[in-house]
């Protein structure tokens, strides 16, 4: 719907030869619509007649009108007389007096301006001439904070972008709205003196109030609606004031044109071709949104310029296809064969669909002549959930290139206009933005907002005015842009590149257009959108529109943007015919994230071992030395955690460790050893048990602060220990993002207890889970989820065991063979390794492996809560020392190992139960009968460790014990595969929780009656007779 701005008309100044036209004439004021974008009439509104001003007939009227072009530009480029003839006749000068002797010429400067008041009728007095300035402070502050609300964004002309069909009662629609301001139609010809805070001048300090209203209209409520007001920052505000304010600003030279409209051109035509080829397919087209394609170039272009070399970027499905070919300049054979159903997959794994793979390229920027490399991060559906891969994937490309403020590395992030105002993780990811472990210093955000998410209206989609309200949060400004004007895109892309160049803080465009499809090309938009429909068909491309502009301007022929055509189809035919010659599709080839040298050149690993992951006795004295020190001067630490320092002392001369020491011993030997190592979560410097402390206080200076960790050795690597914002599904995407862009570093997450991670699901379940099956992209993310059933009530309890291991691709049917290196090599298999450590020499083993691996998989430990501190779980030194490494399964090497064809009862186990289930065993005296091996990998599972420790105690039923309820924890995942290990010859028996629905209960007295229940059942050695 269109607004009714009559005003704007009247406002707008006339040319002399319009004023020539219009002598004496009053007509009422009124609108005209051409297309989508409105004219206003001109309609006199010089006071001045101009047969009042004798030389103004005839031909001279063309002189006058130029000159009068000119002075609007800059007074200053006219003669004094007429710089003073054109102030008073905007100043409603009455007929013929508007023109004034050259005597004052010679006067000093400044002095036209009393002249010009006392021309502007009787002197107004003080008092309204201050409310008066006053007046127009505010207006121009409303067209500022309002302007965009009034805007012309949506192309159609049929919604408005922000929701709201109402005009701010404070924005000049009409000449009545002036009152609002004490100010009325005779004002509109006064020439008042414009404030710091606005730069709509130009060169210019006064302007009349209608040239004024005039220059804000042009500024805010175009084809552009600027939203910053909000911003905090006067710096900033000035910053984007000037940028759109600015008389003149939005020029491009017959070069930038043509360029552009080539790049509409390619973006245009990739659809059609597309189309032409693959009717039948899916490909979410950007047909109506077209101008994104310039857009992302023109970002890049200005950020080239602005010494960026590396551009990481996340988007969804619409006009994904078009950002390869046109933007990441994929070849454009391989996105054609993509096509072809019947080309096979080179690749393990389950590949993905065309519109979700991903890409890295590195080439030279034609506009800059620069180096430039483009990253598009594969993606699942899951809209939005690649935003915070991306950041994390763009923080780690800055920090291992030493790019500490963002210059040379920064991500684009694209959206859809449902997704960005509905997904949560939106708001989560911004607000990483400026936190110091997170902050990419600035990511350009994109909307393509058409308008529509699927076959829902906005007005069904979001409670706020612009699907990108979200980006306020961080003073992020908008930009939001009509689509169809290809010009002012790239303008506002621009101003986007620049302010990120310049702040270092996030900004979003906004372009609003419409999707000409529907959802998908096969899907029918009439159904559930009519009229919005009809519209869009009604709707002339803009390539169409753009192309008869810059040809009605002269800037091309037409025959030149035939060709241009024509020669972007050629290049599409040609690639389609060499398309039909690939025959197999190598997912490998759309890797997003490269490792150089960490495979070989086929892609393999270099090995299919593991070296010992012990550490010499010297290391690990040193780096427990280094954890129980402070390595500063004059740093006062908390008395307690002197308390906590000494007793770590301690430990370190008694060769033992408990599970923060054996940590910090696998952190600071890999860090010692070059590995960057980074460990994020919510509160993960102390730990949420206060066992951690990696970051020391000092109690007298505030935020003075130490990491002993980084005090190991003097070429180490650096650790980065970092609590996160309280957001897991932000963080753990951000994380896992950050171990995509390199193999060397060992990158953790840990949930504040594992209950939480299941906000952070889609990451677990899109990425971290099938990413390698997907997208043939390596991830060694490590996941620390605290779990055990301690009576804390359901939701600090379990880390959902059995969730993780019903993910395990590995066939529980199936005994793999057993062959030297299998330990190794059903690792490199499996799509994450699962373990639950009993002891800190097992954690800090594991720990290491992940880096010793020449692979890199997810590695998923639920870790402990009582065991941090129980003293029977410590490790000695030997079990860390070189030689050893991390035991899958840790088998009975007590009494009952001496004599196993004597034992009754073989209890596997996992975790923490195990010291409950040992504790159970000595008070009852069963050492000889029952023998407890503990499964500290449970995936990939064990099959050789667990056929050996039930061949050894063959005379012995077998259970499963677990504190979890039955048809939680790790129960329905270990059974059937001790079953296929012993090949079915025995039962394995359940001692445990009850199934029950929630993970754990509420009651404290409950708890420990369960606890009860089922270590009884674990040692009463008939339980399970009736079942067999
Ligand atoms: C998290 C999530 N929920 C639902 C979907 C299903 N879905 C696919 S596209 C789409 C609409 C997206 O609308 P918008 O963000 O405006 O993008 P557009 O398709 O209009 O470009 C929906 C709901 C999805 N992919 N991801
Ligand atoms: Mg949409």
């Amino acid at each position: 719907m269109h607004r009714l701005r009559t005003c704007a008309a009247r406002l707008r100044p006339l040319t002399a030869s319009q004023a020539a036209q219009t002598v004496g004439q009053q007509r009422p004021l009124t609108v005209a619509s051409t297309g989508n974008t409105r004219t206003f009439q001109p309609i006199r509104c010089y006071s001045t007649p101009v047969a009042s001003e004798p030389f103004l007939n005839g031909t001279s009227s063309n002189y006058v009108e130029e000159m009068y072009f000119a002075w609007l530009e800059d007074p200053k480029s006219v003669h004094k007389s007429w710089d003073v003839f054109f102030r008073n006749a905007n100043a409603g000068a009455p007929p013929g007096a508007a023109y004034q002797s050259p005597l004052s010429l010679s006067a000093a400067p400044g002095l036209a301006a009393p002249q010009l008041s006392s021309l502007v009728g009787a002197q107004p007095n003080v008092e309204k001439l201050v409310e008066d300035h006053l007046a127009v402070q505010s207006l121009i502050r409303a067209y500022q904070i309002r302007g965009h609300h009034v805007a012309q964004l949506d192309p159609l002309g049929i919604l408005d972008a922000d929701l709201d069909s109402c005009v701010p009662t404070d924005i000049i629609t009409s000449s009545d709205k002036l009152g609002f301001y004490g100010l009325n139609e005779s004002d509109l010809d006064k020439v008042f003196r414009l404030p710091t805070t606005t730069f709509i001048g130009g060169s210019e300090t006064a302007l009349p109030l209608k040239e004024i209203i005039r220059r804000l209209e042009m500024a805010y409520c175009q084809h552009i609606g600027v939203e910053f007001m909000f911003i905090n920052d006067l710096e900033q505000c000035q910053w984007i004031r000037q940028k759109f304010e600015t008389p003149g600003v939005m020029q491009f030279t017959p070069e930038e044109k043509r360029t552009l409209l080539a790049r509409m051109i390619r973006s245009t035509r990739f659809e059609e071709f597309l189309q032409k080829k693959w009717s039948a397919e899916k490909r979410f087209g950007l047909e109506g949104c077209e101008s994104l394609i310039p857009s992302l170039k023109t970002i890049i272009d200005k950020s080239s310029e602005n010494g960026v070399e590396y551009v990481i970027m996340g988007m969804p499905h619409r006009g994904r296809l078009n950002v390869l070919a046109n933007v990441i300049r994929k070849e454009l054979e391989q996105i054609f064969c993509q096509f072809d159903s019947k080309l096979e997959a080179a690749d393990e794994g389950s590949g993905d669909v065309k519109y979700h793979l991903g890409m890295y390229h590195r080439r030279i920027n034609r506009v800059t002549d620069r180096n430039i490399t483009l990253s598009l991060v594969a993606n699942p559906s899951h809209l939005e959930a690649v935003d915070p891969v991306v950041q994390g994937k763009t923080k780690a490309e800055q920090f291992y290139c030493g790019d500490n403020d963002g210059k040379r590395v920064m991500s684009i992030l694209l959206h859809g206009d449902a997704a960005f105002a509905g997904q949560g993780i939106v708001y989560e990811t911004f607000h990483l933005s400026d936190l110091p472990s997170y902050t990419t210093h600035g990511t350009v955000h994109v909307v393509v907002n058409n308008q529509i998410g699927f076959t829902t209206d906005p007005r069904m989609a979001r409670s706020s005015p612009y699907p990108t309200d979200v980006a306020r949060v961080v003073n992020a400004p908008i930009f939001h842009v009509n689509a169809d004007d290809p010009e002012a895109v790239i303008y506002v892309c621009k101003v986007a590149a620049e302010w990120r160049a310049t702040f270092h803080k996030d900004v979003v465009v906004d372009l609003v257009s419409y999707r000409r499809m529907g959802h998908n090309e096969m899907d029918e938009p009439m159904f559930t959108q009519p009229l919005m429909y009809k519209q869009i068909k009604k709707q002339k491309p803009v390539l169409q529109k753009y192309a008869e502009k810059l040809i009605a301007e002269g800037v091309v022929s037409r025959q030149e943007y035939e060709e241009e055509i024509s020669k972007y189809d050629k290049i599409c035919e040609e690639a389609y015919a060499r398309s039909k010659d690939e025959k197999i599709l190598h997912i490998k080839h759309w890797l997003d994230s490269p490792w150089p040298g960490f495979f070989t050149l086929e892609g393999q690993p270099k090995s299919m071992s593991c070296p010992s992951t012990g550490l010499s006795e010297e290391d690990l004295t040193h780096i427990g030395q280094v954890a129980s020190s402070v390595p500063v001067e004059d740093f006062t630490i908390h008395g307690g955690l002197s308390r906590i320092l000494k007793g770590r002392g301690e430990m370190i001369r008694n060769r033992t460790v408990d599970w923060a020491l054996g940590e910090y011993m696998a952190f600071g030997s890999l860090l010692k050893e070059g590995i960057h190592v980074r460990l994020s979560g919510q509160d993960v410097e102390r730990g949420t048990f206060s066992h951690r402390h990696h970051v020391l206080h000092d109690q007298n200076v505030d935020k003075r602060t130490c990491i002993p960790m980084n005090h190991i050795s003097p070429d180490q690597a650096p650790y980065t220990v970092c609590n996160s914002s309280l957001s897991e599904y932000g963080v753990l995407g951000f994380e896992l993002g950050f171990a995509m862009a390199s193999p060397n570093a060992l990158i953790l997450w840990e949930a504040q207890f594992g209950d939480f991670h299941n906000t952070a699901q889609c990451i677990i379940d899109q990425f971290i889970c099938p990413g390698q099956a997907k997208w043939v992209r390596q991830n060694g993310i490590v996941l620390l989820l605290p779990h055990g059933m301690e009576g804390m009530g359901p939701e600090h309890s379990s880390a959902r065991p059995e969730r993780f291991l019903q993910m395990c691709n590995d066939d529980p049917d199936v005994m793999p063979n057993i062959t030297e290196d299998f330990a190794v090599r059903q690792l490199y298999d499996c799509n994450w390794i699962v373990v639950n450590c009993s002891n800190p020499g097992n954690y800090f083993h594991v720990m290491r492996r992940q880096i010793l691996l020449p692979f890199r998989k997810p590695l998923i430990v639920f870790t402990p809560k009582s065991l941090l501190r129980l003293p029977e779980a410590r490790s000695s030194f030997d079990d860390m020392l070189p030689g050893t490494h991390f035991q899958r399964l840790i088998p009975d090497g007590g009494v009952a190992a001496e004599r196993p064809e004597e034992v009754k009862r073989l209890i596997f186990c996992t975790g923490k139960v195990y010291y409950e289930l040992t504790k159970e065993r000595k008070n009852r005296g069963m050492e000889g009968t029952v023998a407890i091996a503990r499964m500290e990998q449970l995936s990939p599972f064990p099959f050789d460790q667990v056929k050996a420790e039930v061949e050894r105690f063959c005379n012995a039923d077998l259970v499963w014990c677990q504190e979890e309820h039955k048809n939680q924890g790790y129960y329905d995942y270990v059974k059937p595969r001790i079953r296929t290990t012993i090949n079915r010859s025995k039962g394995v028996w359940y001692a445990g929780r009850e199934s029950a629905a929630a993970p754990a209960t509420g009651n404290k007295n409950t708890h420990l009656m369960e606890l009860r229940r089922f270590l009884d059942t674990a040692f009463d050695l008939d339980a399970f007779k009736d079942q067999q």
